[in-house]
């Protein structure tokens, strides 16, 4: 159950038990006649409700903070997916999610991706070790009923992600990306579109493996005891589906290579749900075109806010 709902549930409750508790203790003094106590009741009542809206008022303030984690191999197009989604946030609208870039970092680092990928260019690779953090405040839900978050997805280079394997060097010498991992609230895992529809076996097989020992890394890392289900969402992201022809050939593709990883998945965490999703559109000569078309790519945060127990 989210933050707020949980507090207001709860609060409606403490209410009604401190209003029976005050009737039963007034009712037991004999001195009062029953109007008084039903006044005296009301007026210990409003008090109480008056302060538990205060508490309410100013907890619903402070915004929770939800840190997503995105894993990927290199090359896969994370920078080029967060860049085009932390755009694409803020002309999101709906009734019940809004979204705004929180941060000049985030502002300036988004403004000048984008304008490379409208010049026709691919934004650099990003190197060790300079992880970015996009930033936005997102607010679901409507009324009472609202939950205001600060997002915050981390951006690190794909080659990090050895550090979940224990036969690589990095394994050794785990660093924030590791770290950022474990206290991530929700994880989006990466496929590389390009090598799914080239059928790269070699490259699919080393994406998977990878894949997988970060899913298991973090399931035995995020879990209490063998059985147990990760609690957080987590998205399976197929990047650059502009390469496909339908969804039905991403579907069909992910059953036949990706099997083993999306069964896991399937079976260890208690939300999880696949997307596929095109951060430029139809490219031209393998560059980003003119006008970039993205496709589906606010689609895994909007699931993940609806799906975070924060
Ligand atoms: N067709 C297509 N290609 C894309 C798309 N996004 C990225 N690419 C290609 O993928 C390459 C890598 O994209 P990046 O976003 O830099 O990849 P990354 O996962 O951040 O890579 P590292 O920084 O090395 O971890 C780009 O240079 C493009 O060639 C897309 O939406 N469609
Ligand atoms: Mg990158």
């Amino acid at each position: 159950m989210k933050r707020n709902r949980f507090e207001i549930i709860a609060m409606a409750g403490m209410i009604a038990g401190a209003a029976s508790m005050v009737y039963l203790l007034v009712e037991r003094l004999d001195s009062f006649n029953g109007h008084y106590s039903i006044l005296i009741t009301a007026t210990i009542s409003s008090l109480v409700a008056f302060y538990v809206s205060f508490i309410m008022r100013s907890l619903s303030k402070n915004p929770t903070p939800l840190r997503a984690f995105l894993i990927g191999q290199p090359r896969a197009g994370k920078t080029v997916y967060l860049s085009v989604l932390f755009d694409e946030l803020q002309r999101h609208s709906s009734s019940s999610i809004d979204f705004q870039q929180y941060g000049t970092e985030t502002v300036e680092r988004v403004n000048s991706n984008l304008q490379t990928l409208n010049k026709g260019s691919w934004v650099p690779q990003t190197s060790l070790n300079t992880a970015f953090y996009y930033r936005a405040r997102a607010s679901v839900g409507s009324g009472i009923f609202r939950s205001k978050y600060t997002l915050e997805v981390g951006d690190y280079a794909g080659e990090h992600i050895e550090e979940f394997d224990s036969s690589s060097e990095m394994w050794l010498h785990k660093t924030d990306y590791f770290k950022y991992a474990i206290a991530s609230d929700s994880l989006l895992f990466c496929i590389d579109g390009e090598d799914l529809v080239e059928k790269n076996i070699e490259k699919i097989e080393d994406s998977q493996t990878m894949l997988l020992a970060a899913f298991q890394m973090l399931l035995s890392e995020k879990t209490s005891h063998a059985g147990k289900k990760l609690n957080i969402p987590i998205c399976l992201i197929v990047l650059k589906s502009d390469l496909f022809e339908s969804d039905e050939q991403i579907d069909s593709l992910l059953e036949e290579y990706y099997y083993r990883l999306r069964e896991l998945m399937k079976s260890k965490a208690q939300e999880f749900k696949e997307f596929y999703v095109s951060s430029v559109g139809k490219t031209i000569d393998g560059k980003p075109p003119s006008k970039i078309k993205p496709k589906h790519v606010v689609d895994p945060f909007i699931w993940l806010l609806k799906h975070s127990r924060l």
